[in-house]
């Protein structure tokens, strides 16, 4: 007579085995091609433990970035590129502290701390990114009065950064995006490419939100509807 210890041993067994096929073939069966590209969104020291907009566990989609990024023959970077006393920055308006909202001619705006001002370490990309492949780094937010969280259009809805017809003319079909922060630069950047007329992966782990307000939710919320495939890193195949 079997024990119960065994019974359960031999149900686990079975259930494995029935699980098993599917869990093999689902693991890492995306397989990035030369009409892919991943985007890199701002892995800046501002956004880093330390940094003046610091998005917590910022540190930690690092390593999961540069290990990705070697399945990725197409790598587009970009750097928050802000003017001194930008339009974002809470400090330029009287009364205001940072993460709170003001309406402005293009729309609501959250003010910020003052952080990837041009030129500054802080601004730099971190360090730690070795993605040698590297082939453009996009710089946006750069008008004073604009913000721009999307690396494909301001916050005014019309000024192009460029990345979209670059993106065309190299004969990209696919993104994938990965960065900081998940409810902003990284949410308007995915958003954007479905518009521009993209495929659209969104790396979960390689990404980190800021979450005020309720933003992070909303962001998935609004780029579920919009299309875009919320992935995660090991979804993609590593071997190139
Ligand atoms: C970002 C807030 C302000 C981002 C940039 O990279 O997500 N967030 N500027
Ligand atoms: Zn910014």
């Amino acid at each position: 007579m079997l024990n119960r210890r065994q019974i359960l041993a031999a149900m686990g067994t079975t259930a494995l085995v029935a699980l098993a096929p599917s869990a093999l073939f689902a693991a890492a069966a995306i397989k990035p091609d030369d009409s892919s590209a991943l985007l890199v969104i701002d892995v800046q020291n501002c956004f880093l433990p330390g940094g003046s907009l610091a998005v917590k566990e910022g540190e930690q989609v690092v390593p999961v970035i540069n290990k990705m990024a070697k399945a990725f023959s197409n790598v587009v970077m970009t750097q928050d590129w802000h003017t001194p006393g930008h339009i974002s920055f809470a400090s330029v308006h009287s009364g205001k502290k940072p993460f709170e909202t003001i309406d402005l001619p293009y729309g609501r705006q959250v003010l910020w701390p003052d952080h990837c001002v041009q030129g500054t370490e802080g601004a730099s990309l971190s360090k730690d990114l070795s993605i040698r492949q590297a082939e453009l780094i996009i710089r946006k937010g750069f008008h004073k009065d604009v913000d721009s969280y999307s690396a494909f259009l301001e916050a005014d809805g019309k000024t192009t950064t460029g990345l979209a017809a670059y993106l065309k003319s190299r004969k990209i079909k696919r993104v994938f995006v990965a960065g900081l922060a998940t409810d902003f630069c990284v949410a308007w950047t995915a958003l954007d490419a479905r518009k521009a007329g993209f495929e659209v992966y969104v790396v979960e782990d390689a990404c980190r939100g800021i979450d005020t307000q309720g933003s992070l939710a909303k962001a998935w919320a609004d780029m579920a509807k919009a299309g875009v495939k919320r992935i995660q890193s090991s979804d993609i195949a590593l071997s190139a």
